[in-house]
């Protein structure tokens, strides 16, 4: 059996990055004989960055975007990180055994300082502590995530063991990532940056109506055309693209004509179609518009029917607040046995 443990911060509306990235995914993961799922809203986390939505909201909201995409509260436990102490505690005693260089190191924290962030929280700092007990509370053997959070989960590894040595026994297993198929959806407004919740007008998010999903891809960021004069003189148009002629044309591709292609292939009922505009890419007669059109012909049908399903699940906020309390009931059972054995490990008295 293994244990999987992966989550979402309630910052906004999901996108279709989150969607195909994470929440797709989870449900394939659940589906997997011997995989044992814990799925949590990561609340905590989410306080570092902006939100419009109040939290307490934000998490019904994500819940019912979970379960209208097909995860089952009777096959994986669902819950919410503040919802159980033993996170933040175990946060504490990981706080102990880090060093604030190592913290400094971490690319995501050195990024926003480079961006120009001046007064960054300590919370900012150590974040990837807290995430370090979201994991190990649980004793997860894979932790899906994007390639992003990969030095995250190292830093986990790294305190598993500093842990286990300092206390002379195995208490922590040590994760491994396990990278989320496919890479990041990039911004459509911006295709130098990843889709995020807080960049809501480059992300097709799972609760816009069909106008705004089509005029969003209508204005997605392409490129002036002019790369397309300079792609490599490849073999004779032929009914079906080989992987490598198709690697290859993705490789030529800019980033923003790369992303439509790729949501494309990943929505799309037709894969003919993908492969009727790629041939067109191929001999240099592709009319931008024609994939923007396929793209929002294929969007609209995929996130409108999740959006059905939504709206029937979050009138119901009673029973998500029933979900939330009985799977972080479950969590909070392992989770409290670990801190003990922890605690008890660090002779702290009892
Ligand atoms: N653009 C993306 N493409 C594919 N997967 C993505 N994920 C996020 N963006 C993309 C995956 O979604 C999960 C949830 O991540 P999160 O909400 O905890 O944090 P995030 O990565 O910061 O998400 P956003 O959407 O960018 O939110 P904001 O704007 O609030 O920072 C993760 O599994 C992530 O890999």
């Amino acid at each position: 059996m293994s244990r999987i443990l992966s989550g979402i911060r309630p910052t906004g509306g999901l996108h279709i990055g989150n969607y195909l990235g994470a929440v797709k995914q989870w449900v394939e993961l659940s589906q997997e004989p011997d995989s044992e799922c814990f799925f949590m809203i990561a609340d905590y986390h989410a306080l570092l960055s902006f939100r419009e939505t109040p939290l307490d909201q934000a998490t019904y909201d994500l819940l019912a975007w979970e379960l209208a995409s097909g995860l089952d509260p009777n096959q994986v436990t669902l819950f919410v990180q503040s919802f159980i102490p033993a996170h933040t505690e175990l946060a504490w005693i990981f706080n102990a055994l880090a060093t604030v260089p190592e913290l400094s190191r971490m690319t995501q924290y050195k990024d926003l300082i480079a961006h120009g962030l001046e007064q960054p929280s300590s919370a900012l700092l150590t974040y990837p502590l807290l995430q370090a007990a979201d994991i190990l509370l649980y004793k997860a053997d894979f932790v899906p995530v994007g390639e992003d959070q990969v030095q995250h989960i190292e830093l986990t590894r790294t305190i598993a063991r500093r842990f286990n040595k300092q206390v002379g026994i195995e208490i922590f297993p040590e994760p491994k990532p396990r990278l989320t198929d496919g890479g990041y959806i990039l911004s459509l407004h911006d295709p130098t940056k990843k889709m995020s919740k807080s960049m809501p007008q480059g992300a097709l998010l799972l609760e816009d109506d069909e106008a705004t999903l089509r005029a969003k891809i209508s204005k997605a960021v392409t490129d002036t055309g002019l790369d397309q004069a300079e792609m490599p003189d490849m073999s004779q148009s032929n009914e079906t693209l080989s992987l490598e002629e198709k690697a290859l044309l993705y490789q030529h591709m800019s980033p923003g004509v790369r992303n439509l292609f790729i949501l494309l292939e990943q929505t799309t009922t037709d894969p003919h179609i993908v492969n009727v505009l790629l041939e067109n890419y191929k001999t240099h007669t592709l009319q931008y518009r024609d994939l923007k059109a396929a793209l929002a012909d294929s969007v609209v049908p995929f996130i409108l029917p999740l959006q059905e399903k939504y709206q029937e699940i979050r009138s119901d906020e009673s029973r998500l607040q029933t979900i939330l309390r009985e799977g972080s009931a479950k969590a909070e059972e392992i989770a409290n046995q670990t801190l003990q054995e922890a605690k008890r490990a660090f002779h702290l008295a009892s």
